[in-house]
């Protein structure tokens, strides 16, 4: 078979972030993650908290040594808001995380590896959360953008990529809507007004980045989940349309066109959950567009029009307008219980490059988690993982196959590098090039990490 190649300056990376690998060690505020486990450990996997995670803290050196080996060219991970800013309402830095961060960057320049620096991952200061609300309140907007002009001010010089939110809606989702992330308040009308906060802190961030006049670039990482109707009956494609305008337009649009689509701020007028506006804050978000998106793509999401008929008297909720659908004999990863579908990726990328102009993109996160890689141990101590080999190699050649088409991707950025902490999955799906060793902390790295170097070397593989 006729080897694939990328082009030539093709970005393979890889991405983690502050929360998920460094620990929480000397930071000087609590987010709500370390808040969370503190007063209910039982959501947690195995009760396990981010106390320690990746202790990248004190081993990102060796982190970077093994990037390095692999021949990867860029790392995203993120500036903890609770690590950087000491004085949360002033945007005041801390000078120990300021020495950090400054030795975590040089250290990935010396090595040959672009920062590429992410200010939120799904981390709120919990302080913020308790005073103001989170991001219901613009408050929380503000003191944001206090914290992005700090981080760009210590940071801009040598970090040339910036990402304001991670996967925001999965943020407000989880917040809001479906109970996964602290405080699991169910209103979609907080869920709305996060949300848009949430654009309104990202375009401040945008708009602050420019005016400092930096030689790089900022953007957004968005989860995509396209959702695939069930069949081609219209009331099907109307649940499908209206799930991608409540998870995924929400964001893309306003970021890349500057504006909603109308159909959805109707929907939230319709059940009386639109959020408040403010003069100016249209002008602002026309004005701030991205130079670039980052897109996660793990799963599409299947729906059907919603079986029975939505309980009025009950709050209003979007699942009033589709509901999941299991589609049978879809095929799964057995070790997390999520779908493969290698071909959405493509679809997204015809999307972008159709319906977004064509903006510059990549694949900021894709991968498969596995629970109990353990039993993949070879006798050497490797993890012969020929399934994730198997799961990059389909997304790449879907990739592939749009770039020839034409879509604008730049690089392919595999979720994870080494196995983190993840939330209240805490360690149990493992996603690495790097295993990583819960008593000792120590890096392996697995045959995924062999057979990335190689496709980096080569700069493509043979399907
Ligand atoms: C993405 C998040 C990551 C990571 C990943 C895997 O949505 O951006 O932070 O957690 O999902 O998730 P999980 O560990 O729950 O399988």
């Amino acid at each position: 078979m006729k080897k694939l190649k990328f082009p030539e300056n093709f970005d393979w990376g890889t991405a983690s972030s502050g929360p998920q690998s460094e620990g929480s060690q000397d930071k000087p505020h609590e987010s709500l993650w370390d808040y969370w486990y503190k007063n209910d450990k039982e959501r947690f996997y195995q009760n396990v908290g981010p106390k320690i995670t990746c202790d990248s803290y004190n081993r990102y050196k060796e982190d970077i040594k093994i990037m390095a080996e692999l021949g990867l060219k860029s790392f995203r991970t993120s500036i903890q808001w609770t690590r950087l800013i000491k004085n949360l309402e002033t945007g005041e830095p801390d000078p120990k995380a300021v020495e950090f961060y400054n030795n975590y960057i040089n250290e990935m320049l010396e090595n040959g590896i672009e920062p590429v620096m992410n200010l939120f991952h799904f981390d709120t200061p919990i302080e913020l959360e308790q005073k103001y609300g989170g991001f219901k309140s613009k408050k929380v907007t503000e003191l944001y953008v206090k914290f992005a002009k700090t981080a760009f001010e210590l940071f801009g010089d040598r970090v040339k990529r910036w990402i304001t939110f991670n996967e925001p809606v999965a943020h407000t989702k989880g917040a809001y809507l479906y109970n996964f992330i602290y405080p699991a308040e169910l209103s979609t009308k907080s869920f709305a007004q996060a949300s848009y906060n949430i654009l309104l802190a990202h375009a401040g961030a945008c708009k602050v980045y420019k005016s400092l006049q930096l030689s790089g670039e900022i953007g957004i990482v968005l989860d995509l989940l396209p959702p695939i109707p069930r069949s081609a009956r219209s009331a099907d494609k109307y649940a499908a349309r209206v799930a991608d305008l409540f998870f995924n337009m929400i964001f893309m649009d306003p970021c890349v066109n500057g504006q909603y689509d109308d159909e959805y701020l109707e929907i939230l007028e319709k059940h009386d959950c639109m959020f408040d506006i403010l003069p100016g804050e249209k002008e602002l978000i026309k004005e701030n567009t991205v130079d670039f998106i980052g897109i996660n793509y793990y799963q599409p999401q299947r729906v059907n029009a919603p079986k029975y008929a939505p309980n009025v008297n009950a709050p209003f909720t979007p699942n009033w307008y589709f509901d999941d659908y299991e589609m049978p004999n879809r095929r799964m990863n057995v070790y997390r219980g999520w779908e493969i579908y290698p071909k959405s990726i493509y679809d997204i990328a015809m999307r972008v490059k159709n319906e977004f102009g064509n903006i510059k993109w990549f694949i900021s996160e894709n991968g498969m988690g596995v629970q109990n890689e353990e039993r993949f141990i070879n006798k050497d101590g490797m993890i012969e993982d020929d399934y994730r080999i198997e799961f990059i190699k389909e997304h790449l050649e879907w990739l592939h196959k749009a770039m020839e088409e034409g879509s604008n991707c730049q690089g392919y950025h595999l979720w994870t590098f080494v196995d983190n902490w993840s939330w209240t999955n805490a360690y149990k799906n493992r996603y690495g090039y790097v295993s990583l060793d819960l008593k000792t902390r120590n890096r392996t790295i697995k045959k995924s990490g062999y057979w990335i170097k190689k496709v980096i070397e080569e700069n493509g593989f043979e399907p």
